[in-house]
């Protein structure tokens, strides 16, 4: 069994997440790692929150609490949220943690033993009017590069280049908006990713075939103009203090801490359960490990630029991401989501909505892969109707009401299969096979679209067979068409079971068989499955899976989490 380890980016502690930062990572590395869970693999998924910083800074302060109170506060929000969407991470941790920060300084002292570190004395902001340096978001301003106006001062969002506070243009405090601001001199640890450039780039082009153009083309991008020197410290009291003689008043920059965390998440994971591996079989000289970082396009650079040149630069043999998953934005409304201004919809609301599963179904269908894609609530009102109610949810109650009407609510016996059968097992074998690599392959829209497909070809196969004409003058043939229908639930189940898992739990139970149960998506076979389900099993009814979203419901929805008009 090969061992996958999937990691989501880390979102940052403070504020909640809504639909875009679900759909940026969280949503698809749970059905990448749900799929893998399927096709067999042994699958370590690692996700927490980032809490170091000056966002969990600026996010305390507005709320006027204590920030190691504050981000535990979030945490469990976070991880509420997730757990609401069904997110299936084997363990859901935090940067902050003791384990995080015994690797961190592991890894630093790895990389200054080795000459990768150096120290500069450098010009910083200093806000007189907050009285102290202003590093990173705590600076905003115009973006040099692309002129757009709210630009933090560690990267633009617009353009997403990383910046340093001191190239903005008009630069304000974030804390008090003052502009009364100067330079001053203080001295700080840096990465010296010159150093490290060669080995960075033969690693990165080892990685041409199998990286999504976003990702290459951002990491080549990177390569080609220079790596420059980056600062990893700050002056900041919230962080891990620097375990360097001279330097125990700062912290580690949130950048440097914060990937660690993925390894530092794991051994919280290992310590708080002796049964499992040890964390160094996913991370340190580990073997026959298949590493699948998800995360947004803003993010790629950390993940294929400084995170791999500091686990280089320590000459240990760490676990290196082999594939890289970086999202593009969905927008809402054709704007912004903002919390700010009341504007789009939070994980933890739309739950209160409508089940997790019409979510996770609407956003992998629409996922911003290639571009970005837009969220509104006609679109998703329109996809739910078409293809979960339409599609899903009407043929399983048409055939299990039929079934139930007029043989029993049993899986119904006798009849033979005819060509008609010969020809659904080859169209869906193709679907299916088609579905699985594209799974395989990450590449989800394409996925979803095979799977609305294979449903589409049991309303066609229903439709062509016609069971309630038939039974009339042959209720044998009627019966081995009803069975035919009834196992396709079962195998439209298990297909959806990663993008959709409660869906799928419930039309298995209905069947009277468990999800622990489902068998294996590796060498998924048609033929076979389709016959699995015998005569005699009992089923159920149960309700409608779908509710239809009405023109009504799309109205209130709209007033209740604004629109960018
Ligand atoms: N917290 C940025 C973000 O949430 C950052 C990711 C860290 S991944 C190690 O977009
Ligand atoms: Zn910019």
């Amino acid at each position: 069994m090969s061992k996958t380890l999937i990691t989501s980016a880390l979102p940052y502690v403070n504020g909640v997440p809504h639909l875009g930062h679900m759909v940026g990572c969280l949503l698809p590395s749970d059905v990448y790692a749900r799929f893998m869970r399927m096709m067999g693999n042994e699958v370590l998924y690692i996700c927490g929150t980032d809490e170091h910083g000056t966002p969990s800074e600026v996010g305390a302060a507005k709320e006027g609490m204590d920030i190691g109170e504050y981000c535990t506060k979030y945490h469990n929000r976070h991880k509420e949220a997730y757990a609401a969407f069904n997110l299936s991470f084997d363990y859901f941790g935090r940067t902050s943690s003791p384990q995080n920060q015994e690797l961190v300084y592991h890894i630093f002292e790895q990389l200054d033993k080795n000459g990768c570190i150096e120290e500069k004395t450098i010009k910083q902001i200093y806000s007189v009017d907050d009285g102290r340096f202003l590093p990173d978001r705590y600076v905003t301003g115009t973006c040099p590069h692309c002129g757009y106006d709210k630009a933090r001062g560690d990267q633009c969002e617009n353009c997403t280049k990383v910046l340093e506070p001191t190239e903005l243009i008009n630069p304000r405090s974030t804390i008090s908006g003052s502009t009364n601001l100067e330079i001053r001199e203080t001295r700080h640890l840096f990465l010296k990713l010159p150093m490290l450039e060669k080995r960075l780039s033969e690693w990165v082009r080892s990685k041409e075939p199998f990286w999504p153009d976003v990702a290459y083309s951002i990491a080549q991008k990177w390569l080609k103009e220079g790596l420059q020197e980056r600062c990893i410290t700050r002056d900041l009291k919230w962080g891990f203090p620097v375990n360097k003689p001279g330097f125990e008043d700062k912290v580690f920059y949130v950048w440097f801490d914060a990937p660690i965390g993925y390894i530092g998440i794991t051994k919280q994971w290992a310590d708080q359960n002796p049964s499992v591996r040890s964390w160094k079989d996913w991370w340190l000289d580990a073997k026959d490990v298949n590493y699948v970082e998800f995360m947004g396009k803003d993010n790629v650079p950390f993940h294929s630029i400084s995170f791999p040149a500091t686990l280089l630069g320590t000459g240990e043999n760490w676990t290196l991401v082999d594939y890289l998953k970086g999202m593009s934005y969905l927008t809402f409304e054709g704007g912004k989501f903002s919390k700010s201004e009341k504007r789009g919809i939070f994980a933890e609301d739309a739950v209160k909505e409508y089940p997790a599963d019409y979510w996770r179904y609407w956003l992998m269908s629409n996922a911003p892969e290639g571009s970005d894609a837009s969220f509104s609530f006609e679109l998703f009102a329109s996809v739910i109707n078409k293809d979960l109610n339409g599609v899903l949810g009407n043929f399983v109650s048409r055939v299990l009401k039929m079934t139930a009407s007029k043989i029993g609510e049993e899986v119904p016996a006798g009849g033979e299969d005819t060509e008609i059968e010969t020809a659904l097992i080859k169209v869906l074998q193709e679907r299916t096979d088609d579905y699985i690599k594209y799974m395989k392959d990450l590449e989800f829209r394409k996925a979803l679209n095979e799977l609305r497909a294979i449903w589409v070809e049991g309303n066609n196969y229903i439709s062509a067979a016609e069971p309630w004409t038939v039974i009339k003058e042959n209720p044998e043939r009627a019966a081995a068409i009803l069975r035919t229908c009834i196992n396709l639930i079962r195998i439209f189940a298990v297909l959806s079971a990663p993008v959709m898992p409660q869906t799928a739990e419930s039309m298995l139970q209905r069947l009277g068989l468990r999800a622990e149960n489902m068998p294996s998506l590796n060498g998924f076979n048609v033929k076979k499955e389709i016959s699995a389900l015998k005569p005699g099993q009992k089923f159920s009814v149960g309700e409608a899976l779908f509710e239809r979203i009405t023109p009504e419901r799309v109205e209130e929805l709209k007033a209740k989490y604004g629109s960018s008009k």
